[in-house]
C-alpha cells in the first residue's frame, strides 16, 4: 500500500446535544461514553461480556466472553447457548410489548399492516414449521428473495428458531446474480413472492426466481408468497404457496438453542472485481452488537417509532429494521416501495402518518430529496421526529445541513454512522444524547470500538493526516468468515499491518478533536502530481456550490500529472448541461474551497451516475468512462444500466 491520503477538507460548524434531548438519552454525556470507552480500554473481553450477560437472553450461559487462540478467526462467549428469535420474540411476550406493534408495514399501493410482537411470533411459529416439514435442519441455507413485506422478516426469525442460516438476495438482483448466491451458498430451499411492487409496477421475482433456479437443480423447495396477485408458472413438488404452506400448521415451534458461533446469515456484497463475497455472521455476538448499537446510537426508548428505509436486502436492514429493533422490543416501521411513488413527498407522508421519531436513511437518497425541492417535506407533519440517520457514504456538508433544517427542524441530532456489511454493527457514530456533532463527521467509535487512522506501517497518525482506518481489536458482531473461502477473509480484511489490525478498504483522516472524517474508499483515491486525494472531499467542495446537486470524482490519465481530476456533476433544478462559463465557475470554486491542486481537469455535466443498488456511486466504472475505456468486471450491482450508455454516449 502507498502512502497516505492528503487531507482538504475543513469544516468548522458543530453542533452541541440539547439539554432537553441529553436529559433524557440513554447515554447523556461525553463523560458517560468515555466512561464506558475507559471500562472497554481496561477489560474489552468483559465490557462486551457484562453486556451480553445483561442484554441478551442466553438458554445457556457462557463461561468464557473471547477466545482469541486462532487470529482472526475470533469466537465470542463460544460456550453458552442462544436462540435469537427467543430475543427478537418470545422474551418480549411475557412483558407489556407483547401486543406493542413489533411491524409497522406500508405497502407502496398504500396498503397498510401492524403486527404486534404476539401477532409476529405466531406468524414466525408457523413458518418455522413449514421450514422443518420442508426438511430444512439447523445448518442449512435458505435464501430470501422477497420485496419489503412483513413475511420476510417472519422468514428470517423463522430460520433463526430453527438453526437455519438465512441469505437475503436483494429483490432488485437479476436472476444470474441470484443464481450465483444460491450456487456459493449451496441453498436447497429458496423463498421468493410472486412479485413486489415498485415505482408502480410489479417486479417479476418468481419469475426470475425460476430463470435462476434453471441452473440450481438442488433447489427442491420454493415457498412463493402471493404479494401481488401477478400471473406465474408453479413447477408441482417444488413450489408451494406461502399461505397454503401456513395453512393448519401450529404456531408453536420450539426453538433450537445454537452455539454463539453459530452462522446466522450470510449476506454477499460485491468485490470490487469477480465473484461475490458472503460475509458470515455470527448468532450471539451479531445480536449483542445490533441490539446495543440500537439504544447507544439511535437511543431507542419504548415509545419510540423508528424507520430504517433501507431494505432487508442490505446489511442495514439486516441489522436496523429487524434483528436491532426487534431485539429491543421496539416498534420497526417497513416500506415496501419507491421513495418518491406516487408522490415526491411519500416518506415525509409516512413520518407523518406514523409519527415516525428516528429516521435513518441514506445520503444518496438525501440528495435526490434536496433536488425535489423543499416543498415536499414542507407539505407534511414532521414534528414526531427526533434523531436522524445516515449510512451508506459520506454526507457532504451541504445535504448534512439541508437534512438538520428542512428535515429536522434544526431540533433533531444527525448520527452519520460509519459501518459495513463486515462489521454488522454501527462502528463510528454520535451518540445523540452525548457527541457535539459537526456535519459530514461520523465523530468517534461507538463504545468498545478501537477505531484508528494508520499509515502503511500500522502507525497512529496524528491530527488531520489521512490514512488507513483500522479497527484494532476484535469486536462481537464482526465478520467470521467468507463462506467457504476462510483465506480470502484472512486476506481481504487481516492482510495489512501484519495481520495485526482489520481492514475493510476505507480511509479517512481524525482531525484536532479526535474526530473521524471518512476519505472514501482508499482504491478510489487520486494520485495528482504525488498528492493522494480523497475522492469526496473533491466531491464536497463542488456540491457546496448552489448550482449543484451532486457530483462523483475520478481519476483520469494525465501526460503531465500522472492523474488528473474527473468531474461528473448532476445540476440543481434538472438542467442537463452547463456551459464554459459553469464549468470556470466551478473550478474556481474548488480551488478556492480546498486549493488549485483539486481543480478538476474536466467537468462533465449529467443526470445519473451508476450507483449500486443500495445507492453507492460506482467510481470504477467512471474512472472507466473518464479514460475512455471499455467496462470489465462485475456490473451485477448496477442499479439502472442506462446511466452508463448515457454516459458515454452523450458529448
Ligand atoms: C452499512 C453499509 C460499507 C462502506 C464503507 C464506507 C461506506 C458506510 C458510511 C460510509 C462514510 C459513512 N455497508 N460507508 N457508511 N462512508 N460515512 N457514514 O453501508 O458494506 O454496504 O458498505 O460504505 O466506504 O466501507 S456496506
Amino acid at each position: 500500500m502507498s502512502a497516505e491520503i492528503e487531507s482538504i477538507l475543513h469544516e468548522n460548524r458543530v453542533f452541541k446535544p440539547s439539554k432537553e434531548f441529553s436529559r433524557t438519552a440513554r447515554v447523556r454525556s461525553m463523560r458517560a461514553y468515555r466512561d464506558m470507552m475507559k471500562k472497554a480500554e481496561a477489560d474489552y473481553p468483559g465490557f462486551w461480556g457484562d453486556l451480553a450477560r445483561t442484554h441478551l437472553e442466553w438458554e445457556k450461559p457462557f463461561s468464557r466472553v473471547l477466545n482469541d487462540s486462532n487470529p482472526p478467526f475470533f469466537k465470542w462467549f463460544e460456550d453458552g447457548l442462544i436462540n435469537v428469535s427467543v430475543n427478537c420474540l418470545d422474551r418480549h411476550l411475557t412483558t407489556p410489548r407483547k401486543n406493542k406493534a413489533a411491524i409497522v408495514w406500508e405497502g407502496e399501493p398504500g396498503d397498510v399492516r401492524t403486527l404486534t410482537y404476539q401477532e409476529l411470533a405466531y406468524e414466525v411459529g408457523r413458518f418455522s414449521n413449514v421450514l422443518k416439514e420442508s426438511g430444512v435442519v439447523k445448518g442449512d441455507r435458505v435464501i430470501v428473495y422477497m420485496p419489503m413485506v412483513p413475511e420476510l422478516p417472519v422468514a428470517l426469525l423463522a430460520c433463526a428458531r430453527i438453526g437455519a442460516t438465512h441469505s437475503v438476495v436483494f429483490g432488485g438482483f437479476s436472476a444470474e446474480a441470484l443464481k450465483d448466491r444460491i450456487l456459493d451458498a449451496g441453498a436447497k430451499i429458496l423463498i421468493t413472492a410472486d412479485g413486489g411492487w415498485r415505482r408502480g409496477q410489479t417486479v417479476p421475482l418468481k419469475e426470475m426466481a425460476d430463470e435462476a433456479l434453471k441452473g440450481c437443480p438442488q433447489v427442491s423447495h420454493v415457498v412463493v408468497l402471493k404479494r401481488t396477485g401477478q400471473a406465474v408458472a408453479m413447477q408441482t413438488g417444488r413450489d408451494v404457496w406461502w399461505h397454503d404452506a401456513v395453512q393448519g400448521k401450529s404456531p408453536k415451534c420450539a426453538p433450537v438453542p445454537v452455539e454463539p458461533e453459530h452462522p446466522l446469515f450470510i449476506l454477499y456484497t460485491s468485490g470490487s472485481t469477480g465473484k461475490p463475497k458472503g460475509v458470515v455472521h455470527s448468532s450471539g455476538g451479531y445480536l449483542l452488537g445490533a441490539t446495543m448499537t440500537m439504544q447507544w446510537v439511535f437511543d431507542i426508548q419504548d415509545h419510540d417509532t423508528f424507520w430504517c428505509t433501507a431494505d432487508i436486502g442490505w446489511v442495514t436492514g439486516h441489522s436496523y429494521v429487524v434483528y436491532g429493533p426487534l431485539s429491543n422490543g421496539a416498534t420497526s416501521v417497513m416500506y415496501e416501495g419507491a421513495p418518491t411513488t406516487p408522490h415526491a413527498g411519500r416518506l415525509w407522508e409516512i413520518v407523518e402518518k406514523h409519527s415516525v421519531n428516528i429516521f435513518y436513511t441514506a445520503p444518496t437518497a438525501i440528495r435526490a430529496l434536496v433536488k425535489l425541492g423543499d416543498e415536499w417535506p414542507q407539505k407534511f407533519d414532521l414534528s414526531s421526529l427526533r434523531i436522524l440517520g445516515t449510512v451508506g457514504e459520506p454526507i457532504n456538508p451541504e445535504a448534512w445541513m439541508w437534512y438538520y433544517k428542512t428535515i429536522g427542524g434544526e431540533r433533531c441530532p444527525i448520527v452519520d454512522t460509519w459501518w459495513q456489511t463486515e462489521t454488522g454493527m454501527h462502528m463510528i457514530s454520535p451518540l445523540p444524547g452525548a457527541t457535539p456533532i459537526k456535519p459530514g463527521s461520523a465523530t468517534l467509535a461507538v463504545p468498545g470500538i478501537f477505531a484508528d487512522v494508520v499509515d502503511a506501517e500500522g502507525n497512529s497518525l496524528g491530527p488531520d493526516k489521512g490514512g488507513y482506518l483500522v479497527v484494532k481489536r476484535p469486536w462481537p458482531s464482526m465478520i467470521r468468515t467468507v463462506h467457504g473461502d476462510p483465506e480470502r477473509y484472512k486476506k481481504t480484511y487481516w492482510g495489512e499491518f501484519g495481520g495485526r489490525y482489520y481492514f475493510a478498504g476505507d480511509g479517512a483522516r481524525k482531525d484536532k478533536d479526535g474526530y473521524f472524517w471518512i476519505m472514501g474508499r482508499v482504491d478510489d483515491v487520486i494520485n495528482v502530481a504525488g498528492h493522494r486525494l480523497g475522492t469526496m472531499e473533491v466531491e464536497s467542495a463542488l456540491v457546496s456550490h448552489p448550482a449543484v446537486a451532486e457530483a462523483a470524482v475520478v481519476g483520469c490519465p494525465d501526460d503531465l500529472k500522472g492523474e488528473g481530476i474527473f468531474a461528473f456533476v448532476i445540476l440543481k433544478g434538472g438542467e442537463k448541461s452547463g456551459n464554459a462559463a459553469l464549468v470556470a465557475t466551478l473550478r474556481d470554486h474548488v480551488a478556492k474551497e480546498i486549493g488549485p491542486i483539486a481543480k478538476p481537469d474536466h467537468i462533465k455535466f449529467t443526470d445519473g451516475l451508476p450507483k449500486t443498488r443500495s445507492g453507492k456511486i460506482m467510481r470504477r466504472l467512471l474512472r472507466d468512462i473518464a479514460a475512455g475505456r471499455e467496462t470489465k468486471g462485475d456490473i451485477s450491482t448496477l442499479e439502472d444500466s442506462k446511466t452508463l450508455e448515457s454516459l458515454r454516449h452523450e458529448e
